[in-house]
């Protein structure tokens, strides 16, 4: 670099969701100039854009809600332990109503391109408004699952009936979510996972007829969702401080720990009690706090999919559709547990009617519906809950380029490379909040993205008292970071199954790689070996 300009931000920071709107929030409060960026109309990245019926969280409200654990609204008070995403959109309006953050923000606009410019050490960007403008800073916070992805169809163009993907809920002139009565309609969701399994019990209470095209059966366990009544309240307010530290201490942020024993060091009475202890209660309990090599021993990891597939086969009336919704193509856990109330019982309603399209595709859609081996399922509404283009996708829609021109979407084909997942040689000054192969994308993301952004605001902090102006890992840093992330996630038993956290490339002499891109190593481990570099004068990274 040889003249410095001063660039018209010191930051632009892309996304207005939970980590977004903290981030912009910290650096201004820090002295510096912000831009803030987001396609969406006003703040709530994720909330804002799932809309659709049965979406809720399902890590237990107060110990997602940072804000509230933080004492930016420490008035907050929640419904239900697993809020409905309504309630969840509220909560982040009222924190950007009081960190006052929407004066900072582009909404409705997007990031076209962003391309470092040696010469001036600045970030190019161009937005889909026509502005250009510099930042020294690009910090992205686009989160892992915001690409919504739907799959190449033949013919959906034809198709005469509403057709969306999941996170695109119909609105209304006034962009509110369009309520759609499935009475007397018949609907078809595509998809299984997290979402899917939140709208079929849905839609299956007033649809005529509800289609669920499964491609592949998921792992569900139980919610256990309750309401919170003023009293528990009030003693959830009293015990902020110490949630948040607890939460701190656990692999995932969620407020459970692994329990210590081995699931073959038990009896099976004694495994199958704990096991029935687990599924009763509410939350991510049988997939976080079960036998401690859960998804590292495959004799582990099969007694309790036997246990779930048991419950399977009592909770759906018909044997054949109980097989079909029981896995058989990965261990319990290797793939997000979507948490369900009243899935399979969905299934023992005569309008619901499950469709294998692993077993007959769905060819083609046409004028009325989705044609599926000979036969035409008439349809007026397509749900798409066919996920996100995951970690990545949301960065490869944007035109990156760093030193030299080069194209991040190039620098990543085969997988992301980076130091602590939050820099890029050859990126100077661009941070991927919740990004690949950091420790806050396998998290509660309300706690660890919040804690990723309090780190960024240290480092940027502590350049600014330095004036220094430029970032980036050193390479053997990278390296090092990176073949670790690989080499922890080819220990466990998600290694071999394809979730949206695995990035799959076709390579031309037809080998195919398959790489995670979440690092899976824990928050408490993630975030000391953060502290170490901080404490170590950012150690790992070039700085001047
Ligand atoms: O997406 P998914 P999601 N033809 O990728 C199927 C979070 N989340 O939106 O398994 C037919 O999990 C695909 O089938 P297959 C959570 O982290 C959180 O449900 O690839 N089917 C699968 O069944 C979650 O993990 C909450 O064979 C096709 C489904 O679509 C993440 O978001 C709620 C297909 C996609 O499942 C993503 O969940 C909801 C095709 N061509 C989501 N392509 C909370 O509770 C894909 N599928 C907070």
């Amino acid at each position: 670099m040889s003249t410095i300009i001063t660039p018209d931000y010191d930051a632009v920071v892309i996304g207005a969701g939970v980590t977004g709107i903290y981030q912009t929030y910290l650096l201004d409060q820090n002295g510096m100039r912000v831009l803030g960026v987001d396609a969406a109309g006003d703040v709530g990245g994720t909330w804002y854009w799932n809309r659709y019926p049965g979406c809720r969280l399902d890590t237990e409200s107060y110990a997602y809600g940072y804000f509230a654990l933080k004492g930016i609204i420490p008035e907050w008070r929640w419904s239900e332990n697993f809020a409905g995403q309504p309630e969840m959109l509220r909560y982040v309006n009222v924190a950007a109503d009081k960190m006052d953050i929407r004066r900072f923000y582009k909404f409705n606009t997007k990031v076209v391109s962003a391309h470092y410019n040696d010469e001036g050490n600045v970030w190019d960007i161009r937005l889909d408004d026509g502005t250009d403008l510099t930042c020294r800073y690009l910090i992205s916070a686009t989160g892992p699952l915001s690409a919504s992805s739907i799959p190449d169809y033949k013919g959906l163009d034809l198709f005469q009936g509403e057709a969306f993907h999941s996170s695109r809920w119909p609105t209304d002139a006034e962009g509110k979510p369009r309520n759609i009565d499935f009475t007397g309609k018949r609907v078809g969701v595509i998809g299984t996972g997290a979402t899917g399994v939140q709208i079929i019990p849905i839609a299956a209470e007033t649809a005529q007829d509800l289609f669920v095209f499964q491609r592949t059966p998921n792992w569900c366990t139980p919610l256990g969702n309750s309401a919170l009544s003023d009293e528990e309240m009030d003693l959830i307010r009293t015990r902020y401080p110490t949630i948040l530290e607890y939460v701190k201490t656990t692999p995932t942020a969620f407020p459970y720990h692994r329990d210590n024993r081995k699931a073959s060091q038990v009896s099976e009475r004694e495994r199958t009690e704990f096991f029935e202890d687990l599924y009763d209660r509410p939350g991510y309990g049988i997939w976080l706090s079960g036998f401690r090599d859960l998804l590292l021993s495959k004799e582990s990891n099969q007694f309790l999919a036997d246990f779930v597939a048991g419950k399977i086969r009592q909770r759906v009336h018909d044997p054949k559709v109980a097989e079909k919704l029981i896995p058989v193509d990965h261990p319990f856990g290797a793939k997000r547990v979507p948490m369900e109330t009243n899935y399979y019982e969905a299934y023992n309603k005569d309008n619901v009617h499950l469709v294998d399209i692993k077993e007959t595709p769905i060819n083609e859609f046409v004028e009325n519906g989705a044609k599926i081996g000979d036969q035409i399922h008439a349809l007026d509404v397509i749900i798409f809950a066919t996920g996100f283009d995951g970690v990545t996708g949301s960065l490869d829609r944007i035109d990156i380029r760093g030193q030299g021109g080069q194209r991040l979407i190039d620098a990543w084909a085969e997988g992301p490379s980076t130091f602590l997942g939050l820099q890029a040689r050859g990126f100077p000054n661009f941070f991927t909040l919740v990004g690949p192969h950091n420790g806050s994308a396998f998290c509660n993301v309300g706690v660890c993205g919040a804690l990723q952004a309090e780190w960024v605001t240290r480092m940027l902090g502590y350049m600014k008292a330095r004036a220094l102006t430029f970032a980036q890992p050193e390479q053997a840093a990278e390296d090092e970071w990176t073949n670790a992330v690989y080499a922890d996630f080819a220990r466990t038993l998600m290694a071999d199954t394809n979730a949206w956290w695995i990035k799959v490339t076709h390579r031309p002499d037809g080998t195919v790689v398959r790489r995670t891109l979440v690092y899976v190593g824990g928050g408490p481990e993630y975030r000391k070996r953060c502290e170490e570099v901080a404490y170590s004068d950012y150690a790992g990274f070039e700085l001047s």
